[in-house]
């Protein structure tokens, strides 16, 4: 006997919080088959698993590793619905364009960060590290991105971030910008003049729908 959907996405939710990444990829993948629109697969099991591993990070009850593995499951899910989704019509909450500034090679936090956009709705353009200015101010003109989020892990690479800043202003960049890292405090985000900064990922999250105006 077939289980009823809320049953069979809740199965999709619980595996994502026990970071089963194979299952989850499975179970999407029969979603998928069974017909169910992508939408309510995206929002209703993958999206809504993100936002509870990210009130749990909030609240204390999970750290890194797990936010990870968790994250790492969603992202098993969304790689079978990507390709579908970018042939539908489901809207994208919005483009963020994410990467660590020049001379820094720390990603996790900033993978971490793509990871729970992504999970969040959002389609993410992940530059990689040691990102320059002018590869940022690229990629704003190829993309058009409606957020542009900055990671920086060591005081020596931090003022690459008002270096790239200046670079996408002069370029006339009109989109958002956010910063954040672990040397990266709300301090520092106001003086080089960044729109928000976030202390985390899942904040990170609230903080762009917040900027677009998302509830
Ligand atoms: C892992 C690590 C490495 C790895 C990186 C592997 C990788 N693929 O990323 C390796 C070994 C390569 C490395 C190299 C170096 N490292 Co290192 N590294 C770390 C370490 C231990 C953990 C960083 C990490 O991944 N944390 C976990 C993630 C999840 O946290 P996070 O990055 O802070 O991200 C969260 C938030 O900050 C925020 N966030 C992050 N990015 C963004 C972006 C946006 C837009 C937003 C909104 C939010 C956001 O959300 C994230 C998730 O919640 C830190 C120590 C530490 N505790 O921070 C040192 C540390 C950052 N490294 C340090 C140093 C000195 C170096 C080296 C210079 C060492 C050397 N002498 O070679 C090199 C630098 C190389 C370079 N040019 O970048 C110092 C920096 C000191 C300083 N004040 O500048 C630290 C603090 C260690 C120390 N205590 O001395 N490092």
């Amino acid at each position: 006997m077939m289980l009823d959907l809320d049953d069979r996405l809740d199965r999709i939710y619980e595996n994502i919080l026990d970071y089963e990444a194979k299952q989850v990829a499975e179970l999407v993948k029969s979603e998928v088959e069974a017909g169910t629109d992508l939408k309510i697969i995206l929002d209703d099991a993958l999206i809504a698993a993100m936002d509870e591993v990210g009130d749990l990070f909030a609240e204390g009850e999970l750290f890194v590793p797990e936010m990870l593995m968790a994250a790492n499951a969603m992202k098993a899910g969304m790689e079978i619905l990507r390709p579908l989704l970018s042939e539908s019509d489901v809207p994208s909450a919005g483009k963020v364009v994410i990467g660590t500034v020049h001379r820094d090679i720390h990603d996790i936090g900033k993978n971490l960060v793509g990871m729970m956009l992504e999970g969040g709705g959002f389609e993410v353009i992940d530059l990689g590290v040691n990102v320059a200015p002018a590869e940022f101010v690229e990629a704003a003109a190829k993309h058009s991105p409606d957020i542009i989020g900055m990671s920086a892990l060591l005081t020596t690479t931090m003022p690459n971030m008002p270096k790239t800043i200046d670079a996408l202003h002069k370029a006339d960049f009109k989109g958002k910008i956010i910063v954040g890292g672990a040397p990266v405090t709300l301090e520092f985000a106001e003086t080089i003049g960044s729109d928000s900064y976030a202390p985390d990922a899942s904040v990170a999250v609230s903080l762009a729908r917040e900027m677009l105006g998302i509830d």
